[in-house]
Formats: structure tokens, C-alpha cells, sequence
């Protein structure tokens, strides 16, 4: 359960991330296929090099769709809902890589937020991007 401070933390912290939605981006993927390799076999499309524009595009448009659900975080499961079809009836990514990107997600709000991210909003965030996965991946059967 999310409580009502946890909701408030999520909230803060993603409105400071709104506004880089591509730079942070851009460092969780490269980070999640740095560290996660296996990951790369999904972006056949994309130019995966550091520094391509396609990356930092790619980055933009999934914290943008994060800031998009922490900003009604009461309603994800339909802020979300064209997403989870994608994923789940076009991309089929296998949903244990959702768990290695929110991993990465949490390296880089720590990274970048170094005095926001308390262990308060570390929790508030993960369980906000474990629930985001659920989404992502409730239509998969
Ligand atoms: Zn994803 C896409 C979000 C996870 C893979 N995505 C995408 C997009 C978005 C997203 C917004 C775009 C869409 C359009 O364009 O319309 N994701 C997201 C989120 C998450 C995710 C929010 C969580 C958190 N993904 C993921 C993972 C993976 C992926 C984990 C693997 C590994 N995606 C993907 C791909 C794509 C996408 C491959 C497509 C790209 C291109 O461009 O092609």
C-alpha cells in the first residue's frame, strides 16, 4: 500500500525529473544496458550508442510517461493503459526487464537527487515503479 506521504514524495520528486526527462533518461537506459546487456536484444530500432539522438529521444518519452503517472498516481492503470497494450501485445518484453529498469530508474533519481532521495522516497519510488510494472505487464496472459 501506498500511503499518502509516500504518494507526496513520489509526487516531488517526479515533478523535478519532468524537467530532464531526456537527460535521465538517457542514463537509465544506458545504464540498464551497461549493466544489464541482455536488455539490448529489445532495441533493435533504436540506436543504442551513447549520445544518439534516438536514445535520448527513447529515454525522453519513458520518464516523460513516468512524470505523466506520478502526476495522477491514483489512476495509473489508465494514464498507463496504450503502454501496457504496447508492451504487452507488441514489444513482449519479458517483464523481469521492468524490475532491471526500475533499478536503474532508482540509481539515477539517487544520482541526480542526492538530498530528496531519502530511504523515505527510495521506498516511495520503488514501490511506485513496481507498480507501474504491474501495469505494464497485467495484460500479458
Ligand atoms: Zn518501454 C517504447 C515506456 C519499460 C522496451 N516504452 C516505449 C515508449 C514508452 C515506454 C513511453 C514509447 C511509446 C511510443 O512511442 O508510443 N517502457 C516504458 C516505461 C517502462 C518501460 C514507463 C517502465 C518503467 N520498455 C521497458 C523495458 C523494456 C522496454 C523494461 C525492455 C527492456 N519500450 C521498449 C521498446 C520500445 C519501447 C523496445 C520501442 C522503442 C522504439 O522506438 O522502437
Amino acid at each position: 500500500m501506498t500511503t499518502a506521504s509516500e504518494k507526496a514524495l513520489v509526487s516531488s520528486i517526479w515533478k523535478k525529473a519532468a524537467d530532464f526527462t531526456e537527460e535521465w533518461g538517457e542514463d537509465a537506459l544506458l545504464r540498464l544496458l551497461t549493466v544489464f546487456p541482455q536488455t539490448k536484444t529489445y532495441f533493435t530500432n533504436v540506436d543504442i550508442t551513447p549520445g544518439s539522438a534516438k536514445l535520448r529521444a527513447h529515454g525522453g518519452k519513458v520518464m516523460t510517461a513516468l512524470a505523466q503517472a506520478a502526476a495522477d498516481i491514483d489512476n495509473i492503470s489508465s494514464v498507463l493503459s496504450s503502454l501496457s497494450d504496447l508492451h504487452a501485445y507488441i514489444l513482449r518484453v519479458d517483464p523481469v526487464n521492468f524490475k532491471l529498469l526500475a533499478h536503474c530508474i532508482l540509481v539515477v533519481l539517487a544520482n541526480r537527487l542526492p538530498a530528496e532521495f531519502t530511504p523515505e522516497a527510495h521506498v516511495a519510488c520503488d514501490k511506485f515503479l513496481v507498480r507501474v510494472a504491474e501495469v505494464l505487464s497485467q495484460k500479458y496472459r
